[in-house]
């Protein structure tokens, strides 16, 4: 095991704004550690998912501080891992959608490719290998087209976004880094993960707000993309106690996380209005299809060809047993759970912003 100081636990998360960050936070909060993320400069709030971990550090010591910073400044990250010295690196801040990055390939290769070799240079200008852990947020994208199923450590990657290459180069220069340097720098390749606060662009929360919304009455349609997309689900709480434990192990190692199920998007479209009690049935094919709601006769789902991807990962479903092995990490999670809950928070979202419409009036 690698000298790490008994005493101190200081993580320094960057992405903390985003939804792994949030959780992470607060449960290493709960750990006892002593919290630093990194925020980005943004015109309006964007703290909102951690503004509950928030205490003025005016009245004294606080474990929870938030700092600047961004990804692409390689003399901000230097000097805030200087000053902060943290003893576990969580690396999450990415350009983390898989469509947008077709839009900006060039930032997402400068964020999520770069943005890996910055910290971990960092690391070694400062010469904190030896006391530093660091943990990179890769990713099940890296996979892409199917080359074996269950994915595992060992299968092939073959990314099919300019998010999946990007990622592909920040899993190899933590590995490399590991391998040249000695350092305790991890990959964990984590398959989708969600919860109600997941980015209201990704599939799953975008399905569960559309159905919300149109349960309430606050829209009529719900657009989406490939409904065959087929998916390995699990829960967000779930995977950051993975995120951890990965770092807390013997040796540096890399690690799936995963629930070894697999559904499809239109699986999750009938799953979560069926939590509103309504059932959908498909008509017509490809980007003519619809989804009708049985009971009432409207449509209410409806394919926009933008949303599709110019290459597509068709499946991914994962094994991770070596995990459980290793760390004995598990989901504890269900999938009909976590839409469950997902379905329940934005209905309450829905229901105050109508009641909010109707004040407004
Ligand atoms: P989110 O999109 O919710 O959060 C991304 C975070 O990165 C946000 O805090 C965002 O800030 C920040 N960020 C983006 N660009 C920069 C930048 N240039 N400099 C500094 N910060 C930046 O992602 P998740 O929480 O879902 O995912 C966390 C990490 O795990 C990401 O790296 C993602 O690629 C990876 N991952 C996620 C999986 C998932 O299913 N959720 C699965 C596998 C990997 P802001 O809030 O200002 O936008
Ligand atoms: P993904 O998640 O690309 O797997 O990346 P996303 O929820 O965006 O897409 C999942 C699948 O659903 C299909 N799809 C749609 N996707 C979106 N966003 N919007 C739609 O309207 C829509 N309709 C169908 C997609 O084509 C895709 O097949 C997520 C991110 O969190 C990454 O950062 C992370 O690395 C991977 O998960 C693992």
């Amino acid at each position: 095991m690698q000298a790490q100081d008994a005493k101190r636990r200081v993580a320094l998360l960057t992405g903390v704004t985003g939804q792994d960050g949030a959780y992470l936070a607060e449960y290493l909060l709960g750990l006892g550690y002593t919290v630093h993320g990194i925020k980005r400069r943004s015109s309006s709030f964007n703290t909102a998912r951690v503004d509950h971990l928030y205490q003025d550090p005016h009245v004294g010591n606080v474990p929870f501080l938030m700092h600047y910073g961004d990804m692409t400044d390689s003399t901000n990250l230097i000097r805030l891992m200087q000053q902060i010295r943290p003893t576990e690196i969580y690396n999450l801040a990415a350009q983390s959608h898989v469509g947008v990055s077709f839009e900006s390939p060039e930032y997402t290769a400068n964020a999520d490719a770069l943005g890996v070799l910055r910290l971990l240079e960092a690391i070694r200008i400062l010469g904190m290998e030896k006391e530093t852990r660091f943990y990179q947020a890769s990713t099940s994208e890296l996979y892409g087209l199917v080359q074996e199923i269950p994915q595992k450590e060992t299968t092939p990657f073959y990314p099919r976004s300019p998010y999946g290459v990007a990622k592909l180069y920040g899993y190899w220069i933590t590995v490399n880094y590991r391998e040249a340097y000695g350092m305790f720098a991890c990959n964990g390749i984590l398959f989708n993960h969600e919860s109600p606060i997941r980015g209201e662009t990704f599939v799953t929360r975008k399905i569960t707000r559309g159905v919300a919304r149109i349960e309430v009455g606050l829209e009529d349609t719900l657009y989406l993309g490939n409904l065959e997309a087929k998916r390995d689900w699990g829960h967000a709480k779930d995977y950051v106690e993975g995120m951890h434990a990965i770092l807390q192990a013997d040796t540096p190692d890399d690690f799936v996380l995963a629930t070894g199920e697999t559904r499809s998007v239109r699986e999750l479209v009938e799953l979560a209005f069926g939590e509103v009690g309504r059932r959908i049935e498909w008509h017509g094919s490809a980007v003519e299809e619809i989804g009708v709601d049985a009971k009432s006769g409207r449509t209410v789902v409806r394919i926009d060809p933008t949303y599709f991807r110019p290459t597509e990962v068709d499946i991914l479903i994962g094994n991770a047993s070596k995990a459980r092995q290793k760390l004995g990490w598990k989901p504890k999670r269900s999938f009909s759970q976590l839409v469950k809950e997902m379905v329940a928070s934005d209905l309450a979202i829905a229901r105050r912003e109508e009641v909010d419409g109707k004040d407004a009036v």
